[in-house]
């Protein structure tokens, strides 16, 4: 008996390939309550492909102690001056940490604690993120090609997009003379 296997997952021309692969796809319609200009959002086509997620889910969501791997695909493009970015989300475990690698492209990691301080950590090719627990966690693209990284969390962290989707971040990330900068989200609701 041949005791070598094939590796059950690749990341080959750009895609994960195994079996069961996860794929979803988030448009502008479906992002509605993440950006802040409303008018601008208004005026680009709800059809705009924003992200991609590539999903292995080896084990049952909510099993302790295993793993769960993705790879996001962000296109570059702003709404206003705000970046596309993903929704953003704390663990439904509060406490579950995640690591990113950026794989391509230029972006941010932004991260927020309980306490509402939101911060900013810039993601080049090579980058390696580790993303506390008790922390919400979205990317924007600041680039102009896709930004792709690779995301490893635990199976059990589950995903609590509703505080997300109703407070915001306090800061949001837009454009200001050419460059990425952080600024106070004057529509987060207390
Ligand atoms: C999962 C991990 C990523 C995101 C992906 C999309 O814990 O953080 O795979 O799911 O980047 O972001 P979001 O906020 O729409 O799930
Ligand atoms: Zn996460």
């Amino acid at each position: 008996m041949n005791d070598i296997a094939e590796p059950e997952l690749i990341f080959k021309d750009q895609k994960l390939v195994g079996h069961n692969i996860d794929k979803i796809t988030r448009e502008l319609k479906d992002l509605a309550d993440i950006f802040s200009d409303k008018k601008a959002y208004a005026a680009i086509n709800g059809d705009t492909v924003v992200y991609k997620v590539e999903s292995s889910f080896p084990v049952a969501h909510n099993t302790e102690g295993g793993l769960f791997y993705g790879i996001t695909y962000l296109y570059p493009g702003k709404v206003g001056d705000e970046y596309f970015m993903t929704k953003g989300h704390f663990h439904s475990i509060r406490n579950r940490a995640e690591y990113y690698c950026t794989l391509e492209g230029e972006g941010m990691l932004l991260l927020m604690d309980e306490d509402g301080n939101t911060r900013g950590e810039k993601m080049l090719p090579g980058s390696i993120h580790y993303i506390p627990g008790n922390t919400a966690h979205r990317t924007a693209n600041v680039g102009n090609t896709i930004l792709s990284f690779s995301a490893f969390w635990p199976a059990d962290a589950g995903h609590d997009y509703a505080t997300i989707s109703e407070h915001g971040f306090s800061k949001i990330l837009v454009e200001q003379n050419g460059v990425p900068v952080l600024v106070s989200n004057s529509s987060v609701k207390a």
